[in-house]
């Protein structure tokens, strides 16, 4: 009775282009105010790899869901989650915390993994599911493959639509050696149907068949897009198709990243969807998490980018969650270019204690342009990690290290300091010659005039590993402040030094910063 009166309505829903979809009635769901960036900014639901779809009116954002416990670095992703909005300006978010599973959907695939998928409107008007997920008994290389499931509403309930197994393995349906993962699909005004995927620098693009699902042709290689690493996201805009990705081309003079781990969001663009691709630039620095993973589209006149941070209550970088911002274009060029998003919200700076003014200085060191590996600013951005990955700190680390080196904090105004902390990380004991181990002794200078000063220190400085290590001292006024490290050693060669946080205490606290000052310290402390 219920499937006939839903059937004798169709016409007229159709006919009716405004009318919203019903939500699956089977989702449980939340409705959530986000004031801020991220969206879900609590302790848990961490929201990964958005991607976004405009379709009835509504913003729609699916996501992944990351559950590592802090500590664990991998991404332990059982399900997706959706996130609905009428407006994203409003803050205001229907949440489906438990939106679909892996083998909900798939037969042929085994729980967990459900990584970054994209849900499109087909030329069928009915909602396509492009989903990495590991095959089940899978004997590729790499078992990751991409399935598709297809539904009426955004929201579901999904079948598979290929239910004989993934539409893509490196099996099938031609072999290919990549890890068949991050898929971004483009329905073109003429409807025709194309299909990206790929990871760690590898990219393929291919056009499907109206069924969504059969590959029309062979997939090509795109290898144009500068430092290509993961996620890409093709959107078309006024006739020109755009291609954004994470990008890692790292290094101090990149405009993408310094540090190798990290990602910045950069897009080429093409004249038709199959490229060939131009690079043009970065349109998304670095997030606070390691991985970058966004999506853009456009809603009710203005441009949106989808993006994920580590910045949510206990986030980090296997504990995701996603932020949403506006994308502004310049037209004045050809083709129109995005220019760099301003990300709003972000961490709460650790304010303990309340009197660290780290976050308000320039920071640079003796071995900077730093190691690739490392991120200068991991030293005032107020994040401890329990796990740390190597851009989470500062490192001397180098095939020769030096007795000695520095880093340098710069405020723009004089401060008066009267404490200072060091949270070090090291792989080796005390005494060590190789690897990170903890100074074989440090302390603070300030800059007075042209001249470095040691500060009067009251209390010992300590060398613990994975602990504070603060030391008062009678109080200076400077813009300068200077961290001298010697280094481990066993009479023959040197240890490195590594630091996640380097706290400055001032005698009159500043509110933290939740993005430290950016730019290195300049001439006149750096002598
Ligand atoms: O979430 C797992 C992986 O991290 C995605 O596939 C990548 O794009 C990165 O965001």
């Amino acid at each position: 009775m219920r499937k006939l009166a839903l059937i004798s309505l169709l016409p007229m829903l159709a006919a009716c282009a405004a009318v919203q979809a019903e939500p699956n009635p089977a989702l449980e769901s939340r409705q959530v105010s986000a004031a801020s960036n991220p969206i879900l900014s609590g302790d848990s639901d961490y929201t990964t790899d958005p991607a976004p779809l405009v379709a009835d009116g509504r913003f729609y954002v699916l996501t992944g869901r990351d559950t590592a416990k802090p500590g664990v670095n991998d991404f332990i992703m059982p399900e997706w989650q959706m996130l609905v909005s009428d407006d994203p300006k409003s803050g205001k978010w229907s949440h489906y915390p438990h939106f679909l599973k892996p083998d909900d959907v798939f037969k042929w695939a085994t729980p967990g993994r459900a990584y970054a998928a994209q849900i499109v409107q087909g030329p069928d008007k009915r909602f396509y599911l492009y989903a990495p997920v590991m095959q089940q008994g899978s004997t590729n290389k790499d078992g990751f493959a991409i399935g598709v499931a297809v539904s009426d509403s955004p929201t579901g309930p999904w079948v598979d639509a290929h239910p004989k197994g993934p539409v893509i393995s490196q099996s099938y349906p031609v072999a290919n050696d990549i890890q068949n993962i991050d898929p971004t699909l483009l329905i073109d005004d003429d409807q025709r149907i194309y299909l990206y995927w790929g990871t760690f620098g590898r990219l393929k693009g291919v056009e499907l068949e109206k069924d969504m699902v059969t590959f029309k042709g062979t997939p090509t290689d795109v290898s144009s897009l500068t430092g290509f690493f993961e996620a890409p996201w093709i959107f078309k805009r006024n006739g020109t198709y755009y291609m954004a990705y994470a990008g890692n081309k790292a290094g101090p003079d990149s405009e993408c990243t310094e540090a190798v781990y990290y990602a910045c969001i950069a897009y080429g663009t093409a004249k038709s969807p199959l490229g060939p691709w131009t690079y043009r630039g970065v349109v998304l620095d670095p997030v606070s998490s390691t991985t970058s993973h966004s999506g853009i589209v456009a809603f009710k006149g203005k441009w949106y980018i989808a993006y994920h941070t580590a910045d949510a209550k206990g986030g980090g970088h296997f504990r995701r969650s996603v932020a949403i911002d506006e994308v502004q274009w310049d037209d004045n060029v050809s083709p129109p270019a995005l220019k760099k998003v301003v990300q709003t919200g972000g961490a709460p700076f650790d304010a303990t204690p309340i009197n660290n003014i780290a976050s308000h200085a320039r920071v640079t060191a003796s071995n900077a342009p730093v190691p690739v590996q490392y991120w200068l600013r991991a030293l005032n951005d107020g994040k401890v990690h329990p796990a740390p990955l190597p851009p989470d700190m500062w490192g001397t680390w180098s095939p020769n290290n030096p007795k000695q080196q520095w880093a340098v904090y710069q405020w723009d105004q004089p401060v008066t300091l009267n404490g200072a902390s060091l949270y070090f990380w090291g792989d080796q004991p005390a005494g060590s010659g190789i690897g990170v181990a903890p100074p074989k002794s440090w302390h603070i200078e300030y800059r007075d005039g042209q001249t470095w000063k040691p500060v009067t220190a009251t209390t010992p400085y300590t060398s613990e590993l994975n602990a504070y290590n603060p030391v008062s001292f009678a109080p200076v006024t400077t813009r300068c402040l200077r961290a001298v490290f010697d280094a481990s050693t066993d009479g023959k060669t040197y240890a490195a030094v590594a630091a996640q946080e380097w706290q400055a205490l001032s005698v009159a606290p500043l509110p933290p910063l939740p993005h430290p000052v950016k730019g290195a310290a300049s001439k006149d402390c750096n002598a």
